[in-house]
């Protein structure tokens, strides 16, 4: 599983504040316990402030490449933000995201092609918004996936998200993610599979259960990374539980390892 580790992201009131304070240590502490917990980028999201957002960035990344290694995912629709953070990232980074929508086909796409970046491709554009069938969503990634191929990224540079809304306000979306990544998996088998997932619980109670179970599923179905907080434990066992039942893991030593390592199971005190 890619572990995109989700927690330096601007619209968190912790991290908004320590990027209003330029408080380095919360960022750096949130990098190094996702780098030690496995996270294979760290996803950057400065917050909401267009005006301050290339600079916040850049103080983000600056702080996050001074204590680990781990390649960034820059999080932003913004593309003076975007190329901020091209210019001084030590590791090819993914690009988060591209839509359909008009402004980030012209804003964010030729920067993707330019600085050959990995490409989250969200399944929305600015016609329909997100599409509320899986034929729908294809129609979108297709025409996405054709133009990054086409202007030279390879398939497996590019993270699909089928993107997922909440099953509190709709009985069928969750089965509509999971057909989604299903057909995704199928036109572009060496692409990436990626989502947030955690929308699915939105409104609703228990949402770690609901979170957990969904995520097994999209392993199911052929997601291969998730944007969410790798020292969730229990996140994490479930989703090695589920890569090792779907053949992904060779004589189970991933999960027996994490095991003895400690990262699953009861908790070293
Ligand atoms: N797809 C793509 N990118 C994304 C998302 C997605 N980026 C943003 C988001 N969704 C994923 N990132 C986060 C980051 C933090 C939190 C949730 C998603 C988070 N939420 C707290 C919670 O759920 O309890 C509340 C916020 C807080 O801590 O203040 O931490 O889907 N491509």
């Amino acid at each position: 599983m890619i572990f995109i580790g989700e927690k330096i992201n601007g619209t968190r009131k912790k991290v908004a504040a320590a990027i209003k304070d330029r408080n380095s240590d919360l960022i750096r502490q949130l990098a190094v316990e996702q780098t030690e917990a496995g996270s294979a980028y760290l996803d950057i999201n400065a917050g909401t402030a267009p005006s301050r957002e290339p600079e916040d960035m850049v103080w983000l990344i600056g702080n996050v490449q001074a204590v680990t290694d781990l390649p960034i995912c820059l999080d932003s629709a913004n593309p003076r933000a975007l190329r901020a953070g091209l210019e001084i990232v030590h590791n090819t980074p993914i690009i988060n995201s591209l839509s359909g929508e008009k402004a980030r086909l012209e804003g964010v796409l030729p920067l993707a092609l330019e600085y050959g970046a990995h490409l989250i491709i969200l399944a929305l554009d600015d016609v329909v918004g997100i599409p509320d069938t899986s034929s729908g969503r294809m129609e979108i990634i297709k025409r996405l996936t054709g133009m990054a191929l086409k202007g030279g990224l390879a398939e497996d540079q590019l993270y699909v998200d089928p993107l997922v809304t909440a099953i509190s306000t709709g009985t069928e979306n969750g089965t509509l993610t999971l057909e989604t990544i299903r057909a995704v998996k199928k036109a572009y088998p060496a692409a990436h599979i990626t989502s947030g997932l955690s929308n699915i619980s939105y409104g609703m109670p228990l949402r770690g259960i609901i979170n957990r179970t969904f995520l097994a599923m999209c392993v199911a179905s052929g997601l291969d990374s998730v944007i969410a907080d790798p020292n969730d434990r229990a996140l994490l066992e479930t989703t090695m539980a589920a890569e090792m039942l779907m053949g992904r893991d060779r004589f189970c030593m991933g999960f027996n390892k994490a095991y003895r390592a400690g990262r699953i199971g009861p908790q070293a005190k």
